[in-house]
Formats: C-alpha cells, structure tokens, sequence
C-alpha cells in the first residue's frame, strides 16, 4: 500500500542517544544510534522504498521521562521539541512532530506543549510511560490529581496523547529479577503501559475529559486480549471496581483510545483489536529503529483485511485524529 502513515516513529538527540542503548545486542549500537540520529537519509530513503509517505517523529526513550529534575527535564524537552521541529520543516511533506514533555511539572508540561503546538504546529505529545521526579526513585503516574489541570489543556487542544512505554525502575522490578530477557519490549515494557492506562481509566479521567484520546502502541499492549476480562471477572458476585470510574473499563477503552501497529506485525492480533476497538480506532506504524521498516510493511500491505480496512488503518485514520489535511 502507497501512503502509509506511521505515528509511532523515533528519534534521538545527542542528551537522550544513550537512554537507547542497551536494548539491542552492542553489536548493531552503531547502527541504531546512526539511524535514530538520522531523519532525512535512510529514514527516508526505507519510507520511499515502502511505501510510507509520513512519519509523525517523537523522542527515543525514556529521554525527558528519566530527568528528575524538572527544570532539566524542561531544557531537554525544548531542545528535543526545537530540533524535531527545524527537521519537520525541511520535508513538510513527510513528517510531523509529537512533543516530548517534562511531565515531572505539569505546569511545565502544559506550557510547553501550547508551545509546541500553537507555535511549533505539531500534531500530539507522547510520553514515555511514568515520570521520574524530584529524585530517581519518585515516580508519579498520570493519572494522580496534579495531572488533571494539565489534561484539561489536552483536552482543550484537541490533539492526541501517545503513552509510550519504558522500563519500570529496578527498585520496582523483583518480579523479573535473574530473569532479565523479560525487560524491555520482551514484555515489560507492555505490563507497564498497559496498566498506566488502566490506572487512567479507573481514575474517572475520562469522566471528567471525555474527549480525551490517549495512544498505545503495539496493538495496546495486551489490552484488546484482556478487556472483556477486566469488566466481568467474577461477574456472578455483582462487585463493581472499586475506583471512581463511572463506567465500564471496555466504555473507556473504546472512546478514549487509538492503538498502533508498532512493533507487533501479526495479523491474529490485529484481527482481535479489530474485534474489540474497532477499524477506526486502529492506526499503522513502525516503532522504526528498533524494528524495521520493512518488517512493518511487507507484513502490513499484504495481511488479510479487506482493502478499505487497510486504508483506514495505514492512512485515513491518521489523518483524521492528527488532522493532517487541514496543515
Ligand atoms: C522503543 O520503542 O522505544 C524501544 C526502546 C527500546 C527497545 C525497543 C523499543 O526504547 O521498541
Ligand atoms: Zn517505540
């Protein structure tokens, strides 16, 4: 399929190269840390041949995430942001611009992304998962109550939220201790971001934002397998959730989010999330560098949809929710 659109796409600068390296064998460390410092040569050059014809670009991870200090973290946050957007400028065309946010000041984070956003033109943020803050060992999730103000200017902008995943903190880890091939995309990195968006879920956020759209990648981090689940474990008991959500779980997942194709190219899974979230909900991309182009394409242009669900899901559907059109 000619004119793809890919939205979960990375890139690095020199402050936040090194957050990436340790994932992949030391062996490609070159080669990775070459491509996600590269936008205009082989990023683009792999998109021609594949018939990608935009990369909405963000951060590499966890980058801002991981700054405790958040008047640093809101430095690297405007570097990050300056630099994506001067490189968004050269080719219009073929890229667009999530901003990375130092979400360890909400405040901070708001006002940084009105920038990005009314001055800059990007399309959406994304965020690495939970922020560090204040020091390494503090962690605070978005679903807390000091992030609501900042929500409501989510909400206000009208622009998509993209949670991206990252590590949870050694400390927090003993789960997988000696068991370290768990980290990372193996699996962490889902658990992890699946239930961040649970906890926002059932924080009520989306009572009070309904027009709220939050992002997950790798067709949702397990979410569409376990949803039915979620809302009607013991169901004979009558017990609802016991958290201030108004409505079902499944109610949320379904007004609330958008799920990727990042890094999960199996035509099962995107049968199931079809099933549950529905076509217009689901969204192509890479995860390029750390997975490959070629990979995501072949798989994509040739799995067994029909032919408008492919466009819909590789096209259509990100340009309506980042409104690319009217840019
Ligand atoms: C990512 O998407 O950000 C990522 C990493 C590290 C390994 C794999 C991966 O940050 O997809
Ligand atoms: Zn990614």
């Amino acid at each position: 399929m000619q004119g793809k659109i890919g939205l979960e796409e990375h890139f690095a600068i020199e402050d936040t190269i090194n957050d990436s390296k340790g994932f992949l064998p030391e062996r490609v460390w070159p080669e990775l840390r070459a491509r996600l410092l590269d936008v205009h040569d082989k990023r683009l050059a792999e998109m021609d041949k594949h018939g990608m014809e935009m990369m909405i670009l963000s951060l590499n991870a966890p980058a801002v995430q991981a700054i405790p200090d958040a008047k640093r973290a809101y430095e690297v946050a405007r570097k990050a942001n300056d630099l994506l957007a001067d490189a968004v400028a050269k080719r219009p065309d073929r890229f667009a611009a999530l901003a990375a946010l130092p979400m360890q000041d909400p405040e901070l984070a708001a006002r940084e992304l009105e920038r990005c956003v009314r001055e800059l033109g990007f399309c959406g943020a994304l965020a690495n998962g939970f922020s560090q803050v204040g020091d390494p060992e503090t962690v605070a999730y978005y679903d807390l109550k000091q992030y609501w103000p900042f929500w409501a200017v989510v909400e206000r902008l009208d622009i998509p939220f993209y949670l991206h995943p990252r590590n949870p903190l050694p400390s927090w880890s003993r789960m997988y201790e000696g068991h370290s091939w768990l980290l990372g995309p193996t699996w962490a990195f889902g658990v992890e971001t699946a239930t961040h968006a649970l906890r926002l879920m059932g924080a009520g956020l989306f009572d009070e934002y309904p027009r709220l759209q939050i992002i997950l990648g790798h067709m949702g981090e397990g979410l569409p397998y376990s949803m039915w689940r979620i809302d009607n474990r013991n169901n004979w008991s009558k017990s609802p959730h016991n958290c201030p959500a108004k409505k079902k779980m499944t109610e949320y997942f379904n007004a609330n989010f958008y799920l990727t194709t990042a890094g999960n190219f199996r035509t099962q899974t995107l049968i199931d999330a079809m099933l549950e979230i529905g076509v217009d909900r689901l969204l192509f991309s890479t995860d390029w560098p750390f997975e490959s182009i070629e990979d995501a394409a072949v798989w994509f242009d040739s799995a067994s949809i029909s032919e408008p669900d492919r466009i819909k899901i590789g096209r259509t559907n990100a340009l309506r929710l980042f409104k690319l059109a009217d840019r």
